[in-house]
């Protein structure tokens, strides 16, 4: 964005005015850094993003390899930037999302999808601010929420919103861990806050909360093994020894936020826009076994589960399913061993080897094979049938409860 006006306010008063004019628009934090920030602050976060990346932690997220220069360092993705003013947006929830994990009949979305894309309201907020700024200072600026190669938590931690906890997410005094971020970059020179200090303390909550341990070290998260990552980014296939820990989780997963006990502190969201809306409110497994193409993208439309598409939506669904002890979604399942996408027939031999009888799954496997050609599908029958079809099926650990 260009300025339309010459600059015309001292440092501290263009902070303050920017500030107000941010809660204004409803912003529940504004906090501002300058955009060498990284480099100075307590630890190396350029150096821990080339660790999760030489380390592969990132998985199939091409992007953060492409990327990774810029992401280092916001004066090589802009060099003009003089200072980011860090905006977030509370999603607290005011129930325990962790309800859901005991109704294995559900599909567990996570808090941050149910609603309206994040992205859209905190953008189109923070363009508005951005244009507010731009006049009344002059100044060139660049907002961006998730979109750009720019490391936001360390920047949100340096700009004193809070800090970065063990589970790696920004964690708030005031707001818990569930907040959403967002950043204004600008030329102009604003008065910086003073960063916050880590409050984590000797508690490790969120680091044993992770069903499936992705946490090699506190601080450190190995994204390979995060159901968010697993659900929602990772492309293939989902190795075997995840499918029990997904459990009932179809889209992202909440446990190391949801025990953080600064949530204590924390109300629940003031943005109706991010309320769980009824197709996204933990709906049925059954249901979402029945999704084609055009049913997904009607159901998820604006909201962030329609990132997946409908082929690893339904690929997690039938994790969900086979964890399910469910035997009334057999006929969705057997239909689905039929599907056009590799991953989901994949996923559905799966489900069908903890739910089928055995002479069920047996005559399958020879009709399917029959005809099969892709190779990781073959290696699931072979799979499932090596750890013995139906007598696989799990035994319900917990009540039935929707
Ligand atoms: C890639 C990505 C993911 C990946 C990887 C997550 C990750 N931890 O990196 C996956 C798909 C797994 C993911 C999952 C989620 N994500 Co995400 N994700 C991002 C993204 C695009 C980039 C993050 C990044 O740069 N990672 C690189 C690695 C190196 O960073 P890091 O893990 O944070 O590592 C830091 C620590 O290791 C730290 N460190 C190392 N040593 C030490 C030592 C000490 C003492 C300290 C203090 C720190 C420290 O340094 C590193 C750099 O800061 C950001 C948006 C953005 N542009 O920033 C959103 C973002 C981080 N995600 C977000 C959310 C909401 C989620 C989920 C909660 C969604 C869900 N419910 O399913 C989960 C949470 C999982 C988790 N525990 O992190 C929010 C987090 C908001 C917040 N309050 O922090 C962001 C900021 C998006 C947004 N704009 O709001 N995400
Ligand atoms: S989001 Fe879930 S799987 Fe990922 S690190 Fe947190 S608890 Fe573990
Ligand atoms: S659960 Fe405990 S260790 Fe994890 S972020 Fe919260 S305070 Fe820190």
């Amino acid at each position: 964005m260009k300025p339309t006006s010459p600059p015309a306010l001292g440092c501290a008063d263009a902070a303050s005015r920017l500030k107000a004019a941010a809660r204004a628009l409803g912003f529940d934090a504004v906090r501002i850094t300058r955009a060498d920030a990284l480099r100075r602050a307590a630890y190396d976060a350029a150096g821990a993003l080339d660790f999760f990346i030489d380390n592969g932690w990132h998985g199939d997220m091409d992007w953060m390899a492409t990327h990774r220069q810029r992401r280092r360092d916001p004066g090589a993705l802009w060099p003009d930037a003089r200072s980011i003013v860090i905006v977030a947006q509370s999603y607290a929830p005011a129930t325990d999302p962790r309800a859901v994990l005991a109704m294995r009949a559900r599909g567990a979305i996570s808090v941050y999808a149910q609603g309206k894309d994040y992205h859209d309201i905190l953008k189109s907020r923070l363009k508005q601010l951005a244009r507010q700024h731009a006049a009344e200072s002059g100044a060139e600026v660049k907002v961006f929420v998730d979109t750009a190669p720019l490391m936001e938590k360390p920047l949100a931690a340096a700009a004193g919103l809070g800090w970065q906890g063990k589970h790696t997410n920004l964690v708030s005094r005031e707001h818990g861990s569930w907040l959403f971020l967002g950043a204004l970059l600008t030329s102009a020179e604003l008065k910086p806050d003073a960063a916050e200090s880590d409050r984590c303390g000797s508690c490790r909550r969120c680091l044993a909360a992770c069903p499936t341990n992705a946490f090699p070290q506190p601080y450190k998260l190995d994204a390979r093994r995060c159901i968010a990552y697993l659900t929602i980014e990772h492309k293939g296939h989902i190795a075997r020894e995840f499918r029990e820990p997904i459990a009932n989780r179809v889209f992202g997963c909440d446990d190391c936020l949801a025990v953080c006990p600064w949530n204590k502190f924390a109300a629940a969201s003031r943005e109706a826009r991010f309320a769980a809306r009824a197709e996204t409110d933990n709906p049925p497994i059954g249901e979402l076994l029945a999704l084609d193409d055009a049913a997904f993208r009607t159901r998820f439309a604006g909201t962030p589960v329609k990132r997946t598409g409908r082929d690893r939506f339904v690929r997690n669904v039938l994790i969900a399913a086979g964890n399910s002890a469910e035997t009334s979604h057999l006929p969705r399942v057997l239909a689905l061993l039929d599907d056009a996408s590799p991953l989901v027939r994949a996923m559905a031999v799966w489900a069908l080897s903890r739910l089928a009888p055995r002479g069920d799954f047996e005559r399958e496997r020879r009709r399917s094979l029959a005809t099969e050609q892709d190779a990781n599908v073959i290696a699931e029958w072979r799979d499932a049938a090596l750890c013995g079809g139906a007598t696989m099926a799990p035994k319900p650990d917990r009540p039935e409860t929707a």
